[in-house]
């Protein structure tokens, strides 16, 4: 198995959910991590939270730790990801894993009822999002001739649901993407997986109702969904087998979800 504490990792959406747990998973771990994302506020709590990991929650060394650099960024903003990239203090510059977690869903209305900012937001951070990050930091893998370009995908990109459209249609490309990745880097040894997930409490729901927090926990009423630390296990094991390994895609669903028979509209 790859060695946490010879890896560098770049998690974007660290502020929360999968990306927050991901985060403090490999910080356990001995890795140094880089962690993105847009709320300023939340990224000093993950540094708050990864001092408590490393040193219990009594006193214990304060302010931004050797091992974790925070970037307060919008991935869809290509210029700002460069210049944050740019900056990189010499021990986060070359990355080894880049985790492309940020991503949302906004909405769950019928396509014919849905909002054409929505569709375009969701494009502009779940496919260009993913696109920038791996645009500016895949050439270094491949010079270097190490890394893993890790995406978060979605059940969404391969079961159809109401209310999934555009969403679904992003992760389906995130799908694809990794996938044709994986074509063009062969004889790289840089490594490419897709993580498809299903349904787990995090912030999530909340996003997608613009708040409705009812609405988003009724959601997961009367079944017990995934943590985000199970995506982050998953995350961290793929990303630490052996050299010689490679995670294609895997998709995780709790028990208690599964699949639905086809809607046959009848008369
Ligand atoms: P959360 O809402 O809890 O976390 C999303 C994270 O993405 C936050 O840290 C948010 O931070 C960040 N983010 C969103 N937009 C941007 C942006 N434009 N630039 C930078 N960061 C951004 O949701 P999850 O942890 O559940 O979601 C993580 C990923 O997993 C997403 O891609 C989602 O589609 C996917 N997923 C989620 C599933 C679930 O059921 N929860 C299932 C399958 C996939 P901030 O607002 O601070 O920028
Ligand atoms: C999130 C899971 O099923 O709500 O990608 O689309 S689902």
């Amino acid at each position: 198995h790859l060695d946490p504490r010879q890896l560098c990792v770049f998690i974007t959406g660290a502020t929360a959910g999968f990306g927050q747990a991901t985060a403090l998973r490999f910080l356990a771990g001995g890795a140094r991590v880089v962690a993105l994302g847009r709320r300023a506020e939340r990224l000093e709590a993950l540094a708050r939270l990864h001092q408590e990991q490393e040193h219990g929650s009594g006193e214990g060394p304060r302010g931004e730790s050797e091992r974790l650099h925070t970037i307060q960024a919008d991935v869809g903003d290509v210029e700002g990801m460069k210049a944050a990239l740019g900056a990189l203090p010499p021990a986060f510059r070359d990355v080894d894993v880049l985790v492309n977690n940020a991503g949302f869903a906004a909405g769950l209305g019928l396509a014919h009822e849905s909002s054409l900012e929505d569709w375009h937001a969701m494009v502009e951070t779940n496919i260009k999002g993913v696109l920038n990050t791996t645009h500016l930091l895949l050439p270094g893998m491949v010079a270097r001739k190490r890394g893993h370009v890790v995406m978060m995908g979605s059940v969404a990109s391969r079961y159809p649901y109401p209310g999934g459209n555009c969403y679904g249609g992003t992760k389906a490309f995130v799908h694809q993407f990794a996938m044709n990745l994986r074509a063009d880097l062969a004889g790289t040894n840089v490594r490419v997986t897709n993580v498809l997930p299903g349904m787990c409490e995090t912030e999530f729901s909340l996003v997608r109702f613009k708040g409705d927090e009812a609405r988003a926990k009724k959601v997961y009423d009367g079944m017990t969904p995934l943590t985000a630390e199970d995506i982050a296990e998953v995350v961290y094991w793929t990303t630490t087998l052996p050299a010689h390994v490679n995670v294609n895609a895997l998709e995780i669903m709790p028990v208690q979800q599964a699949f639905a028979p086809f809607a046959v509209s009848r008369g």
